[in-house]
């Protein structure tokens, strides 16, 4: 018998200073370790969750370039590669000043289970840097990321490990990793997605990940009978996932009232029209000016959007967004709804305030794993040499947005007829996994 306070002990001992790698491994033991004594007490036989937890292979290298100034500068590049039962690695990179190996470890080990959750052969890496994007030019960025393949390309390959975009690694980005991989290699392979749709990606790919979020907070809906037309949502973050999410829940007929950055939020009444989705991009991160332009808004300069009132709250910035304070202030505002575009953006506490309170609470593991999915289509793609049209992709993403619902559904409904999302997404990408490594012997 497994017992979850023992295995969480282990883990830390294991794995000390990592609080978010626990954070994301407590998440899933705590619904998987039940699970496993009830129906499969074979696993802890085979150690199932003690190799999960391990990552198959980590790399950490130098990654030195030359500034505009040309002075040298240094930074640590990572790839945590977690678990291949399934696929070949797959899974973002991020560039940012806080990526450490606790981030990275945790963010590997979600895509585990988000990406069995996807039904697509794909299994789970993630990788990055401390690099700071913002304030670089575009040189600099192409001198980081030529520098940063030029340890990397030796990882990873279409069969092997298949990188992506995740928080600073956009097309841009994707475009110079991508020149650098083939010049070494003198290959031109699906060895990362996201790339541009002239050269190899898949369309809608950019916009897969905000979509594919409100494809799933529909069914949510939908289950009770009710539509997303004329709900107020409040969206965090304004990168790529926030945007996307923002414009679908336009497309449904929602009302959405707030968008954010590390600056701060932006708050319309009004609510935000196409129009102003597209001079919000334009502004980039100077989400302050847009009151200037648009006086039914306000800025909230370093402050969250959970205190406007809405139905529907869509974490898309970052892990740990959303505290237990927010939760209850959401709640008690008459929300009803939580789904996370971002990453483990709700703590623990918070999650548990959602789950009190027995409202809808979507994990990102399931709810933004549109952007993995058409991914993996972008792979296949790469793999038979054609492109697919953009109905056809964005068709397939709502068929698998929906097959994810439904797994959700199948593992998390409780016996009051609650559905617990998170213990949904959670044993129905264990599942899948386990078998697999139980199949291929002890490796
Ligand atoms: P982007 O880099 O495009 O955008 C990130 C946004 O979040 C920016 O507006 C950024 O603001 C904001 N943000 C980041 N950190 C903070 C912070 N500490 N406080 C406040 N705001 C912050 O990244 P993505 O949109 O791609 O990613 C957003 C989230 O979605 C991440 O958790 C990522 O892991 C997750 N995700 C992304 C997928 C994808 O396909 N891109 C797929 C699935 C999940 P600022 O510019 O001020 O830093
Ligand atoms: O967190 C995620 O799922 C991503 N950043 C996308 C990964 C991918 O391989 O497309």
């Amino acid at each position: 018998m497994l017992n979850l306070k023992n295995f969480i002990d282990y883990v830390e001992k294991q794995n000390p200073n990592e609080p978010e790698f626990l954070q994301a491994v407590t998440e899933v033991v705590e619904d998987l370790i039940p699970y496993i004594n009830e129906y499969h007490p074979e696993y802890a036989d085979l150690k199932i969750l003690e190799r999960l937890v391990e990552p198959e292979r980590v790399v950490s290298f130098r990654v030195a370039w030359l500034d505009d100034q040309n002075n040298i500068q240094v930074n640590r590049g990572y790839r945590v590669q977690m678990n291949s039962a399934i696929g070949p690695y797959k899974g973002g990179l991020r560039f940012s000043p806080t990526v450490n190996l606790s981030i990275l470890k945790f963010l590997a080990f979600e895509q585990v289970f988000k990406n069995a959750l996807t039904s697509l052969p794909i299994g789970g890496g993630k990788g990055g840097s401390n690099f700071d994007p913002k304030g670089k030019s575009d040189n600099e960025i192409m001198r980081f990321c030529q520098s940063f393949m030029t340890e990397l390309y030796r990882h990873i390959g279409a069969e092997t490990d298949v990188p992506a975009g995740d928080i600073g690694v956009g097309g841009r980005e994707i475009g110079y990793l991508f020149g650098q991989y083939k010049r070494i290699q003198n290959n031109f392979t699906g060895v990362l997605t996201g790339k541009g749709v002239q050269w190899g990606g898949s369309y809608i790919r950019p916009e897969a990940t905000g979509y594919g979020l409100l494809y799933f907070v529909q069914s949510i809906f939908e289950n009770n009978d009710e539509t997303l037309d004329g709900k107020v949502v409040s969206i965090s973050g304004a990168g790529n996932v926030a945007f996307y999410a923002a414009e679908k829940a336009l497309s449904f007929g929602a009302k959405v009232i707030t968008l954010s950055n590390s600056t701060g939020t932006i708050y319309d009444k009004d609510g935000f029209t196409h129009e102003k989705l597209v001079y919000i991009a334009k502004l980039g991160r100077n989400l302050a000016e847009f009151p200037e332009r648009y006086p039914s808004a306000t800025f909230h300069a370093g402050q969250k959007p959970w205190q406007f009132v809405c139905d529907i709250a869509l974490p898309c910035a970052t892990q740990n967004e959303l505290d237990q304070q927010d939760a209850t202030t959401l709640i008690s505002n008459g929300c009803i709804c939580v789904a996370e575009g971002a990453n483990m953006p709700s703590t623990a506490e918070a999650i548990k305030v959602f789950h009190d309170a027995k409202i809808a609470y979507a994990p990102g593991k399931a709810a933004n794993a549109g952007g993995v999915a058409v991914s993996g289509l972008e792979m296949s793609q790469n793999s038979i040499g054609q492109q697919w049209s953009s109905s056809k992709v964005d068709e397939r993403l709502k068929h698998i947005m929906a097959n994810i619902y439904k797994t959700c559904l199948r593992y998390g409904k409780e016996k009051d007829g609650y559905i617990n999302y998170l213990k949904g997404a959670n044993l129905g990408g264990f599942i899948k996994v386990a078998e697999s490594m139980k199949a291929q012997g002890v490796l």
